[in-house]
């Protein structure tokens, strides 16, 4: 190992489970680097991992509990949560109460959560947010291979001679495994990577061939290649020993009528390239797991890989894409609904015998519980009489989001553990637990290619925040089961945890950890990054390279598919596909990304990409307002014309919340339609209609308070000393010093107003003490100032605003796109226009833009084909 001052953990965010080196920074605080050991990283990170030390500040933590709104000591919160899922449990039996828990807790927390409820409390009635995310996967992979596996590692991507990326934008949401496929591609021009995704996205930079297939239509792409590989005699037979259903599943292949809306001659070229190379690899994300045939996409998907032979050899293989940093810790512990812990299966009478005597456990369920869609309809209709919701926001997050926040904020008795009081779901809570967050615990994740690494703790926890699983064991010792939640520390919780796996595995189970059972203490802090299994049977590599599949009879199942589109019709009220995912620089709800300054530069408000033909067509002008509805809900978002969309769809990002953009909540518009056999909700295919959202005026505006204004449309990012705030009403105000105050509130800050009535100008400047505390720029467009230069005045005298020297005349850096070194896109567009750029790399050598952690790295890509043909039109 290189020696490096500092402690070693792994990054809060990404499924690609990249490795850091945290040490303190010399002013205070901490600086976070990539750890050059890590096999996941090998020394990079991406934008949101270089502004971790962003995120540590302790403004806004919850920091004791609390019960109804009132600090509480721990002793009064336990019991009183252990209290009324004991009472209720009593009256309505265990399956009235349930879990609701995360892809985000560590290995330890989870497996506690999962034991209490499966096996003491005697409910499956676990979940996770796992279920809007890799459940079609997890279903996938069950039905063909028996197990829950991923077959490759990470250096297939590397090894391949062509990676498909099936809706996955691995650019924005994988940016260190995307950095590895550019310089792979980069050593090997031959490595060709195709992209299936209806949007043209950042990750589209590094496609030889780009399939912007029609939403849903996943399933007959692969039905199509599937076809062709029988056809053309590409089939492996001598692997095909180890399959069943073969004929079956190239019968429905065949029989496939359903449309891709693609080019014929694009897919041809997609078949001649699949079928025409052996190491393949087909990475697949969100786009294939969030639909109503999720499970079906994963199939297609795998179908062709078993016909082929092309799984678990170097460089070949099918790969699902995590998203969480622990989705697959996760699903190793049993935290979905209808699993159990170490893989093993609730409908399995020998496998429950095993849990229960292994646990000694009083109960075992022995059906599935409710997935998490059915769980909130379950609260709404009163069935869940208490729930205990543990890191995940479910009030911004699940489909119908505004019925969801309805159901839990009804629900008779409701506990949120998360970091923070103010989040969406947090608000709505009976009983709130401090949790210890990233860096103030420790524990393990499993990343997705089956890595385990180690998170540890280099902060102390702050106030009485404690970690998930000690909050966890103290309820289950309180609810009568004080042995089996027994835990001192999260080393004792992993010994049990491979324990029982070594268990499993001798039942014909794929996940073995059992090389760990005897762990102690030092060894643990000492853990160095090793993927599983981890066993006196077999240790680490890849599966399936020759069968021997965790099915009855060791051989894959190929279950024929059909294609479907998406379960929600547009029709003449609702005639735009809205599809939905994630930008670069923020994680799902923003509540701790955005905390990080440089990360709310990049996009700081929601938005709806729409074609510019339909744009033009409805009367929908750039940077204006949209009000989007559906079935379910509503929102207001800021157009964003671009042809990346395809005429006729849309795209929303899924971050705002109540937060940061009251009227910003897409999951407020997604329809509770799920696969049937996953449970997974339709996340990308919901059916809109759009207006222009007509305003009297469009403000920009910083404050130094941490008020967001309840205007009609309010968007907030964190800046250095503040906030910023893009803001929209339908009424002038009657006076806007009077507005100001009471939106900012600051009652008795002296005002500085310039107002234009003609021209339906007014800018305001709130001062106190001689410094200015906000500013507001409005006007009847979208306001065009330099929103970094205004919030560089929070703070200052004053002085450039009073001189008139207004932020308007400055030039503007435009949307910051390196956050690493805080580089607009117009300061980009000017080098590249007047110094003759032509490369990444001369950008780069020039400004310094893309240098450091390299996310941007695509989108300047971006700018300069289009700068390019600019010049060329000219
Ligand atoms: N920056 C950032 N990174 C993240 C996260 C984050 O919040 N922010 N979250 C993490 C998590 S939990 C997850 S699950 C992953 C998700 O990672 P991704 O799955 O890569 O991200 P998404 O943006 O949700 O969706 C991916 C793409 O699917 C496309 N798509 C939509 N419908 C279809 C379809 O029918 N077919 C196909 N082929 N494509 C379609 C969308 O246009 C979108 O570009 O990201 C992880 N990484
Ligand atoms: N429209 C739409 N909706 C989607 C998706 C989409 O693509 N489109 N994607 C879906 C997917 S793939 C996912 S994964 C989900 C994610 O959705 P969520 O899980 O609901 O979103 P997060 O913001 O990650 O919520 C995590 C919460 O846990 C808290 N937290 C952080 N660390 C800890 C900790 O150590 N302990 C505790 N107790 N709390 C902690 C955070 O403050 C935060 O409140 O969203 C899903 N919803
Ligand atoms: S790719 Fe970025 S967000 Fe994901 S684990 Fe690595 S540094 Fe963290
Ligand atoms: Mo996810």
């Amino acid at each position: 190992m290189t020696d490096a001052p500092g402690i070693r953990t792994t990054c809060a965010y990404c499924g690609v489970g990249c490795g850091v080196i945290v040490a303190p920074d010399g002013a205070g605080g901490f600086a976070v680097r990539g750890d050059p050991d890590h096999p996941a990283n090998r020394g990079r990170l991406c934008s949101k991992g270089a502004a971790l030390a962003e995120t540590l500040g302790l403004e806004g933590r919850l920091l004791a509990p609390r019960i109804g709104g009132r600090d509480a000591v721990w002793d009064a919160a336990l019991d009183l949560v252990a209290g009324r899922f004991g009472e209720t449990i009593a009256e309505h039996g265990p399956d009235a109460v349930a879990f609701y828990v995360s892809g985000q807790l560590l290995t330890e927390d989870y497996y506690v959560a999962n034991k209490l409820m499966k096996g003491f409390i005697g409910s499956a009635n676990i979940d996770s947010n796992s279920r809007l995310c890799m459940a079609s996967t997890v279903a996938g992979h069950r039905r063909a291979f028996g197990t829950d596996t991923v077959p490759g590692t990470y250096e297939d991507l590397e090894e391949a001679d062509l990676v498909v990326l099936v809706g996955s934008n691995l650019a924005w949401c994988h940016p260190v495994l995307y950095q590895r496929l550019v310089a792979a591609k980069a050593a090997r021009p031959a490595l060709r990577v195709v992209t299936i995704d209806p949007r043209r996205t950042a990750t589209c930079e590094l496609a030889d061939l780009h399939l912007a297939i029609a939403p849903g239509a996943d399933v007959a792409l692969f039905n199509r290649l599937l076809a062709a590989i029988a056809d053309r005699g590409a089939v492996d037979e001598a692997y095909a020993v180890h399959l069943e259903g073969m004929d079956g599943a190239i019968a429905a292949a065949r029989a496939e009528t359903g449309g891709t809306g693609l080019p014929e001659r694009d897919i041809a070229a997609f078949l001649d390239l699949w079928i025409g190379t052996e190491k393949v690899v087909t990475v697949f994300s969100q786009g294939v797991n969030q639909s109503s045939n999720g499970t079906d996409k994963v199939s297609a998907i795998l179908n062709c890989h078993l016909a082929t032979g092309r799984i678990g050899r170097p460089g070949m293989g099918p790969f699902s894409v995590t998203g969480q940093p622990n989705a697959m810790g996760g699903r190793e512990v049993g935290g979905l609904s209808n699993m159990l812990a170490c893989h093993l299966e609730i409908e399995n009478p020998d496998h429950r015998h095993l849990l229960r005597t292994f646990w000694h456990a009083p109960a075992m369920p022995e059906k599935p519980g409710l997935k998490a869609v059915e769980m909130f309809r379950a609260v709404a209709h009163g069935r869940i009489k208490a729930l205990w919701i543990i890191g995940t926001n479910p009030a911004a997050t699940l489909p119908d989001a505004d019925a969801v926040r309805d159901a839990i904020a009804g629900c008779d008795f409701v506990v949120v553990s998360d970091l923070f009081a103010t989040t969406d779901t947090a608000r709505l809570a009976d009983v709130l637990l401090p949790a210890a967050g990233w860096g103030e615990k420790d524990g393990t994740v499993t990343n997705s290619d089956r890595t385990i690494s180690r998170q540890r703790r280099f902060l102390p926890a702050p106030g009485l925040a404690r970690p998930d699983w000690a909050i966890l064991s103290e309820v289950g010792r309180r609810m009568g089961w004080p042995d089996a939640f027994d835990f001192a520390s999260p080393v004792e919780i992993l010994r049990e945890h491979a324990a029982l796996s070594g268990h499993a595995a001798a039942r014909g189970r794929d996940f073995d950890i059992s090389d760990l059972a005897a762990l102690d203490e030092a060894a643990y802090d000492a853990l160095a990054p090793l993927r599983w299994p981890v066993s006196a049977r077999r240790t680490g590599g890849r599966f399936f390279a020759d069968g021997g599949f965790f099915t009855p009879n060791g051989k894959a199942w190929m279950v024929p598919v059909v294609s479907r589109g998406p379960a929600t019709a547009t029709d003449d009220r609702y005639p735009f596909r809205l599809n939905t995912g994630r930008i670069r620089d923020q994680w799902h709800t923003m509540t701790r990304s955005g905390r990080a300054p440089r990360l709310g530069r990049h996009l700081g408000e929601p938005f709806l990409e729409i074609h510019p033909l339909d744009a033009v067509r409805l009367g929908i002008r750039p940077a204006h307002l949209v009000e989007v509805e559906s079935r379910e809900g509503r929102a207001i978002l800021r157009a964003l014309v671009t042809d990346r969309v395809r005429p006729g769809e849309v795209f929303a990002p899924m971050h705002w919340t109540a937060e940061h953009a009251p009227a910003g909540r897409v999951g407020a518009l997604v329809a509770p339609v799920t696969d049937p056999i996953s449970g997974q909700p339709e996340s990308k295919a919901g059916a809109v209609v759009l207006r222009p959202y007509r305003v009297a005026w469009y403000g920009f505006a910083v404050a130094a308070t941490d008020a967001l204004p309840a205007t009609d449309y309010a968007a907030r990012a964190r800046v250095a000393g503040g906030w910023r705030m893009e803001l929209a009403g339908a009424e002038l105000p009657e006076d806007w010093e009077v507005f100001s105050r009471a939106a900012f509130r600051l009652p008795s800050a002296e005002a500085m107003t310039v107002v234009d009535r003609a021209r339906g100008i007014a800018r305001v400047a709130l001062i106190a003490e001689g410094r200015v505390r906000a500013a507001l720029f409005a006007g009847p467009e979208p306001v065009a100032v330099s929103r970094e230069h205004l919030a560089s005045q929070l703070g200052d005298t004053g002085r450039e605003i009073l001189a008139g020297q207004a932020a308007a005349d400055r030039p503007d850096p435009g949307a910051t796109l390196c956050s690493c070194l805080d580089i607009g896109v117009n300061t980009i567009v000017v080098a590249v226009l007047t110094q003759d750029l032509l490369t990444v790399e001369a950008v780069g050598a020039a400004i310094g833009a893309g240098t450091n952690c390299g996310s941007c790295r695509p989108e300047i890509a971006s700018l300069l084909r289009r700068c390019a043909t600019r010049v060329a039109a000219e």
